[in-house]
């Protein structure tokens, strides 16, 4: 007999059913019981570049401070960030997934509007 099913093994006190398959030479394999079940390998999540907009207001130390403060920047990469959006009107602070580009987004302009400049941030998929 060949397939899966239950073999029935007596003793003297009870019977115990056991889950397994027999082979085609009358061999009882009892089932391990290790899970085998395939997964889906792991998606990259899709990323987000956060960008920073040019305005003739707020002050050049103020862009430079916020760079410093939500990416992480040192003075010197901020500098030229924040010059590239002066010339350019727009430029790239970052690249995240969804949740945190849209976190930054949220805390740069909260933190800009707090400090009275109309700095704009905004989120763009990469
Ligand atoms: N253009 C601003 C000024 O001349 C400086 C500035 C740079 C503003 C980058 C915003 O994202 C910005 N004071």
């Amino acid at each position: 007999m060949v397939g899966t099913m239950l073999d029935r093994f007596e003793n003297k006190s009870c019977t115990i059913w056991m889950a397994g398959e027999w082979d085609g030479d009358d061999e009882f394999s009892p089932d391990t019981g290790v899970a085998t079940k395939t997964r889906k390998k792991t998606q990259r999540p899709k990323l987000f570049k956060v960008l920073l907009l040019n305005d003739d207001f707020t002050p050049m130390d103020f862009v430079i401070h916020v760079l410093q403060k939500f990416f992480h920047m040192t003075l010197e990469h901020s500098t030229q960030v924040m010059l590239n959006v002066h010339q350019q009107g727009i430029g790239v602070c970052g690249v995240f997934p969804h949740d945190i580009a849209e976190t930054k987004v949220r805390m740069v302009m909260d933190y800009s509007r707090k400090h009275g400049h109309p700095l704009q941030c905004t989120l763009e998929e990469e």
